[in-house]
């Protein structure tokens, strides 16, 4: 019987992002970026995330007083990639990676967003990054913004709610498409384009006390306006100046199911995979879908558009449909539902408890079937390639008194997850690119701060209050992703 394996060419490899891994964030000319003054809430429970992400004029105001404080905001040191990289890539070359995501931090090439010349420091030192990749033959796959607005932005423009945003963005994107045209050919626009509804400070630069007396879920969905028609203007630009380049739109998969066969729980559920849906659609699509345009009438949110924007949206679409996947959930008609169902944590999430799925320690439902539903469910919906730019677990490792780390948990979880791939590729035509393990070295988490959060194949020795010497250490599954990377998942099914 033949063995199983991926498909040849398959783009196996690593995710992380420069707001949560890259650190050295006030060096190299780089500029404040929203995620610096994104402080930790070790006291608040790391299931209420609406508190986790929460950020007010007077939390930046506190933020901007204590640039010496890298204890309480964590992602301004991140995993120090800034000073390690060269050892970072050379261990991902060792696990045989073929693709490296990463994100560039915008204020690390425009220090205010709105400056009219770029930071020469700031292009070298991306130049260096992927210069050590394409040494071990990794593609770079960018993602140009990953929770990295530039501060002023939000001070001065009030974020993506301000139309210049678009013109400042598609600077930004014309400069490092230029700069990097012979080394990056795998884009990314937003990170999770759907977040800004959930965290909008973070996605969007908003801050809801700059609105006073407005409609913020208009205002949000104004500022979503202007990210997919900067998107658009991207995958433009990036065709434009990189012939054969490959532009994604990235989505936060949150899979529902739903608590009961009872019809409103069917319904509940179909609606609640809308929620994320009807962004992805929107760049896939090039137009708003005919839901979303329902929501805007029911709700009284009017979008501002100037002339060209839906012929932009439209001419401009993205290549392939990238996601990340952690966990299932379950949703449940509150109207006709117990009002006493357990709740289960997710990504930014907070849904209805699942009671035949097991649980990470951060309460995310573990699901490896529900990756193949998700594989199934994007591409039947929009024929495009997809690639998994973000899946694994964040769990509590430990160094054990010989300094191995055992994580065979991860392990297992990802076995699973890898099987589940390789059914809804083998078995479901589905077509998928490539797989990058989030956080393949530990890194700082978006929603706790925590680096006690571990999704790595690589141990950082840092705690949560920065302390640590930032040592690197394969643990356990580096050697296992090795020998599935070597095998092109064929040693899953020995
Ligand atoms: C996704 C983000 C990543 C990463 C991941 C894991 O939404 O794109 O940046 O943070 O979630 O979440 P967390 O870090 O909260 O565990």
């Amino acid at each position: 019987m033949k063995k199983r394996s991926f498909p040849k060419g398959f783009l196996w490899g690593g995710a992380t992002a420069a707001n949560q891994f890259e650190g050295g964030w006030n060096e190299g000319g780089k500029g404040w970026s929203v995620s610096d003054c994104a402080r930790s809430h070790l006291d608040i429970d790391v299931k209420d995330y609406k508190a986790q992400n929460a950020v007010t004029s007077a939390d930046i105001e506190e933020a901007l007083a204590h640039p010496e404080d890298e204890v309480n905001y964590p992602k301004r040191h991140g995993s120090d990639f800034y000073h390690h990289y060269k050892e970072d890539i050379r261990m991902m070359a060792e696990m045989g990676f073929k693709v490296f995501r990463m994100s560039i931090a915008w204020s690390r090439i425009f220090p205010n967003g709105d400056d009219a010349v770029p930071n020469e420091e700031g292009l070298a030192f991306y130049d260096r990054v992927f210069d050590e990749c394409l040494k071990y033959g990794i593609e770079p796959l960018v993602t140009m913004s990953h929770y990295e607005p530039p501060l002023n932005l939000v001070l001065n423009y009030r974020g993506w709610y301000s139309r210049e945003v678009i013109g400042f963005f598609t600077r930004y994107v014309e400069t490092i498409c230029t700069r990097y045209k012979d080394k990056v050919k795998y884009w990314l626009t937003f990170n999770e384009v759907d977040s800004m509804i959930r965290h909008p400070y973070t996605t969007g630069g908003l801050v809801e006390d700059r609105f006073p007396g407005m409609n913020f879920e208009e205002v949000i969905f104004q500022a979503m306006h202007h990210q997919f028609v900067a998107s658009a203007l991207a995958t433009k630009i990036c065709h434009e100046i990189i012939p054969g380049s490959m532009v994604g739109c990235m989505l936060t998969k949150l899979t529902y199911y739903p608590y009961t066969c009872r019809p409103e729980d069917v319904l509940m559920a179909q609606q609640m995979m809308r929620s994320t849906y009807c962004y992805s659609d929107t760049q896939v699509f090039g137009e708003y879908p005919a839901y979303l345009l329902s929501h805007f009438a029911n709700n009284g949110i009017h979008i501002r558009k100037e002339q060209d924007d839906d012929a932009i949206m439209k001419a401009y679409p993205v290549d392939f449909v990238s996601f990340s996947y952690y966990h299932s959930s379950c949703s449940a008609d509150p109207k006709t539902a117990p009002d006493d169902l357990d709740t289960a944590a997710g990504n930014t999430i907070t849904a209805v408890k699942n009671p035949y799925l097991p649980a990470s320690d951060w309460g995310w439902q573990i699901d490896p079937i529900g990756l193949r539903i998700s594989m199934v469910d994007l591409y039947d919906r929009y024929r495009k390639p997809l690639f998994i730019v973000e899946n694994g677990l964040g769990a509590v490792d430990q160094v054990k008194e010989d300094g191995t780390i055992d994580d065979q948990y991860r392990i297992d979880y990802l076995d699973a997850h890898f099987r589940s791939m390789l059914d809804a590729m083998e078995l479901d035509g589905v077509e998928c690119l490539g797989y990058t393990s989030w956080g393949c070295i530990d890194l700082v988490s978006e929603s706790t701060k925590q680096m006690s959060k571990r999704y790595g194949y690589i141990y950082v020795d840092c705690d949560d209050y920065g302390n640590g010497t930032y040592k690197r250490i394969p643990k356990k599954s580096f050697y296992w992703y090795k020998k599935v990377i070597e095998t092109n998942g064929s040693c899953l099914f020995e």
